[in-house]
């Protein structure tokens, strides 16, 4: 991607500031966000920062002018404060994604939203197909399918050209915070000599994608002719969360006991991607295995 006027919403964040980095090169990026749980030390020199919410129309106009792509990353990302205030991650998650909609229909950029593997619930079918029943188990994944829903429409309606990308478990550096995903905190632990702290019976699994892959994604979907759809982001590999702690313990050649505790009320059991749609529509394929994602994590601090 070159010479484009782009804006990341949510650009200080986990995957926005990654997006940015790989943007800023060639192409005058800007970003938006709040700064509520995003970081500064992490966007690179000549982007163009504004500090606002997504839902204030004024600071997200003046984000947007004049841009021709946006990729929408700014949320409330996390599901439990969804569950404990529905009403407050519905006016990010939802009401001010679709000011960032409407703000692409009057700029004709192209949009490309972060979606979730939330939208699918507990799947009735492994590995889980775009098509597959939507039944979210929290407020976090209603909003994210409301939002994938509009996006959708945005392009039948307004023939905006729009795409939605369901992140499976994304790791990767700058992953931080109570929210941050089993990874970071396996690999906190194993690194304090901590016990490394399943949930349950540890034979529940995940679909774990590393964040420069999420990146390479969003790049090939800024440019796809395969628009209004939605696609799975995953690696099409599951993994136990028991093989991860080990793995994680193992890479990290930490002395850490793993113990057992509750299982996490109304978890997923398996989560697990069917890839071939973004295959096909993005030409996406994840390159990056759980073994040398997490070989590298611990190396590159
Ligand atoms: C992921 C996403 C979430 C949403 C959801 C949709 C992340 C960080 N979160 O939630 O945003 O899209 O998928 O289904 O990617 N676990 C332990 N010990 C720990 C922490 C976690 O055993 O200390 C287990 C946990 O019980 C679960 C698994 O690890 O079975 C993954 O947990 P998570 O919080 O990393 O991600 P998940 O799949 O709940």
């Amino acid at each position: 991607l070159r010479d484009r006027t782009i804006l990341v919403t949510g650009g200080a964040g986990f995957i926005g500031s990654h997006l940015v980095g790989a943007l800023t090169p060639h192409n005058e990026v800007r970003i938006l966000d709040s700064f509520e749980t995003g970081d500064r030390a992490h966007l690179p020199d000549g982007v163009t920062v504004i500090e606002g919410d997504i839902g204030d129309p004024i600071a997200l106009q003046r984000a947007a002018r004049g841009v021709d792509l946006i990729f929408h990353h700014a949320a409330l990302v996390s599901v439990s404060q969804s569950v404990d205030a529905p009403r407050r991650s519905n006016q990010t998650n939802l009401e001010a994604s679709l000011l960032v909609l409407e703000q692409a229909r009057q700029e004709d950029a192209r949009v490309v939203v972060a979606s979730s593997a939330a939208v699918y619930g507990h799947p009735e079918e492994l590995p889980i197909t775009e098509s597959a029943p939507t039944n979210p188990t929290s407020p976090y994944g209603v909003q994210k399918l409301a939002l994938d829903q509009y996006t959708r429409l945005y392009e039948e309606l307004y023939d905006l050209p729009t795409v939605a990308l369901r992140y499976f478990n994304v790791y990767g550096p700058r992953q931080q915070g109570p929210y941050s995903g089993v990874i970071s905190t396996f690999l906190e632990q194993a690194r304090a000599g901590e016990p490394i702290t399943i949930e349950g019976d540890g034979r529940q699994s995940r679909d774990f994608i590393h964040v420069a892959d999420v990146v390479r994604a969003n790049l090939q979907a800024a440019t796809t002719d395969a628009t209004g759809e939605a696609y799975n982001i995953g690696t099409g590999h599951r993994t136990t969360i028991e093989e991860l702690a080990e793995t994680i313990r193992d890479a990290a050649e930490s002395s850490s006991p793993i113990v057992h505790r509750e299982p996490r009320a109304g978890d997923i059991r398996h989560s697990g991607a069917d890839t071939s749609k973004a295959n096909q529509g993005l030409g996406f394929d994840a390159r990056i295995g759980l073994e040398a994602g997490i070989q590298s994590l611990i190396e590159d601090d």
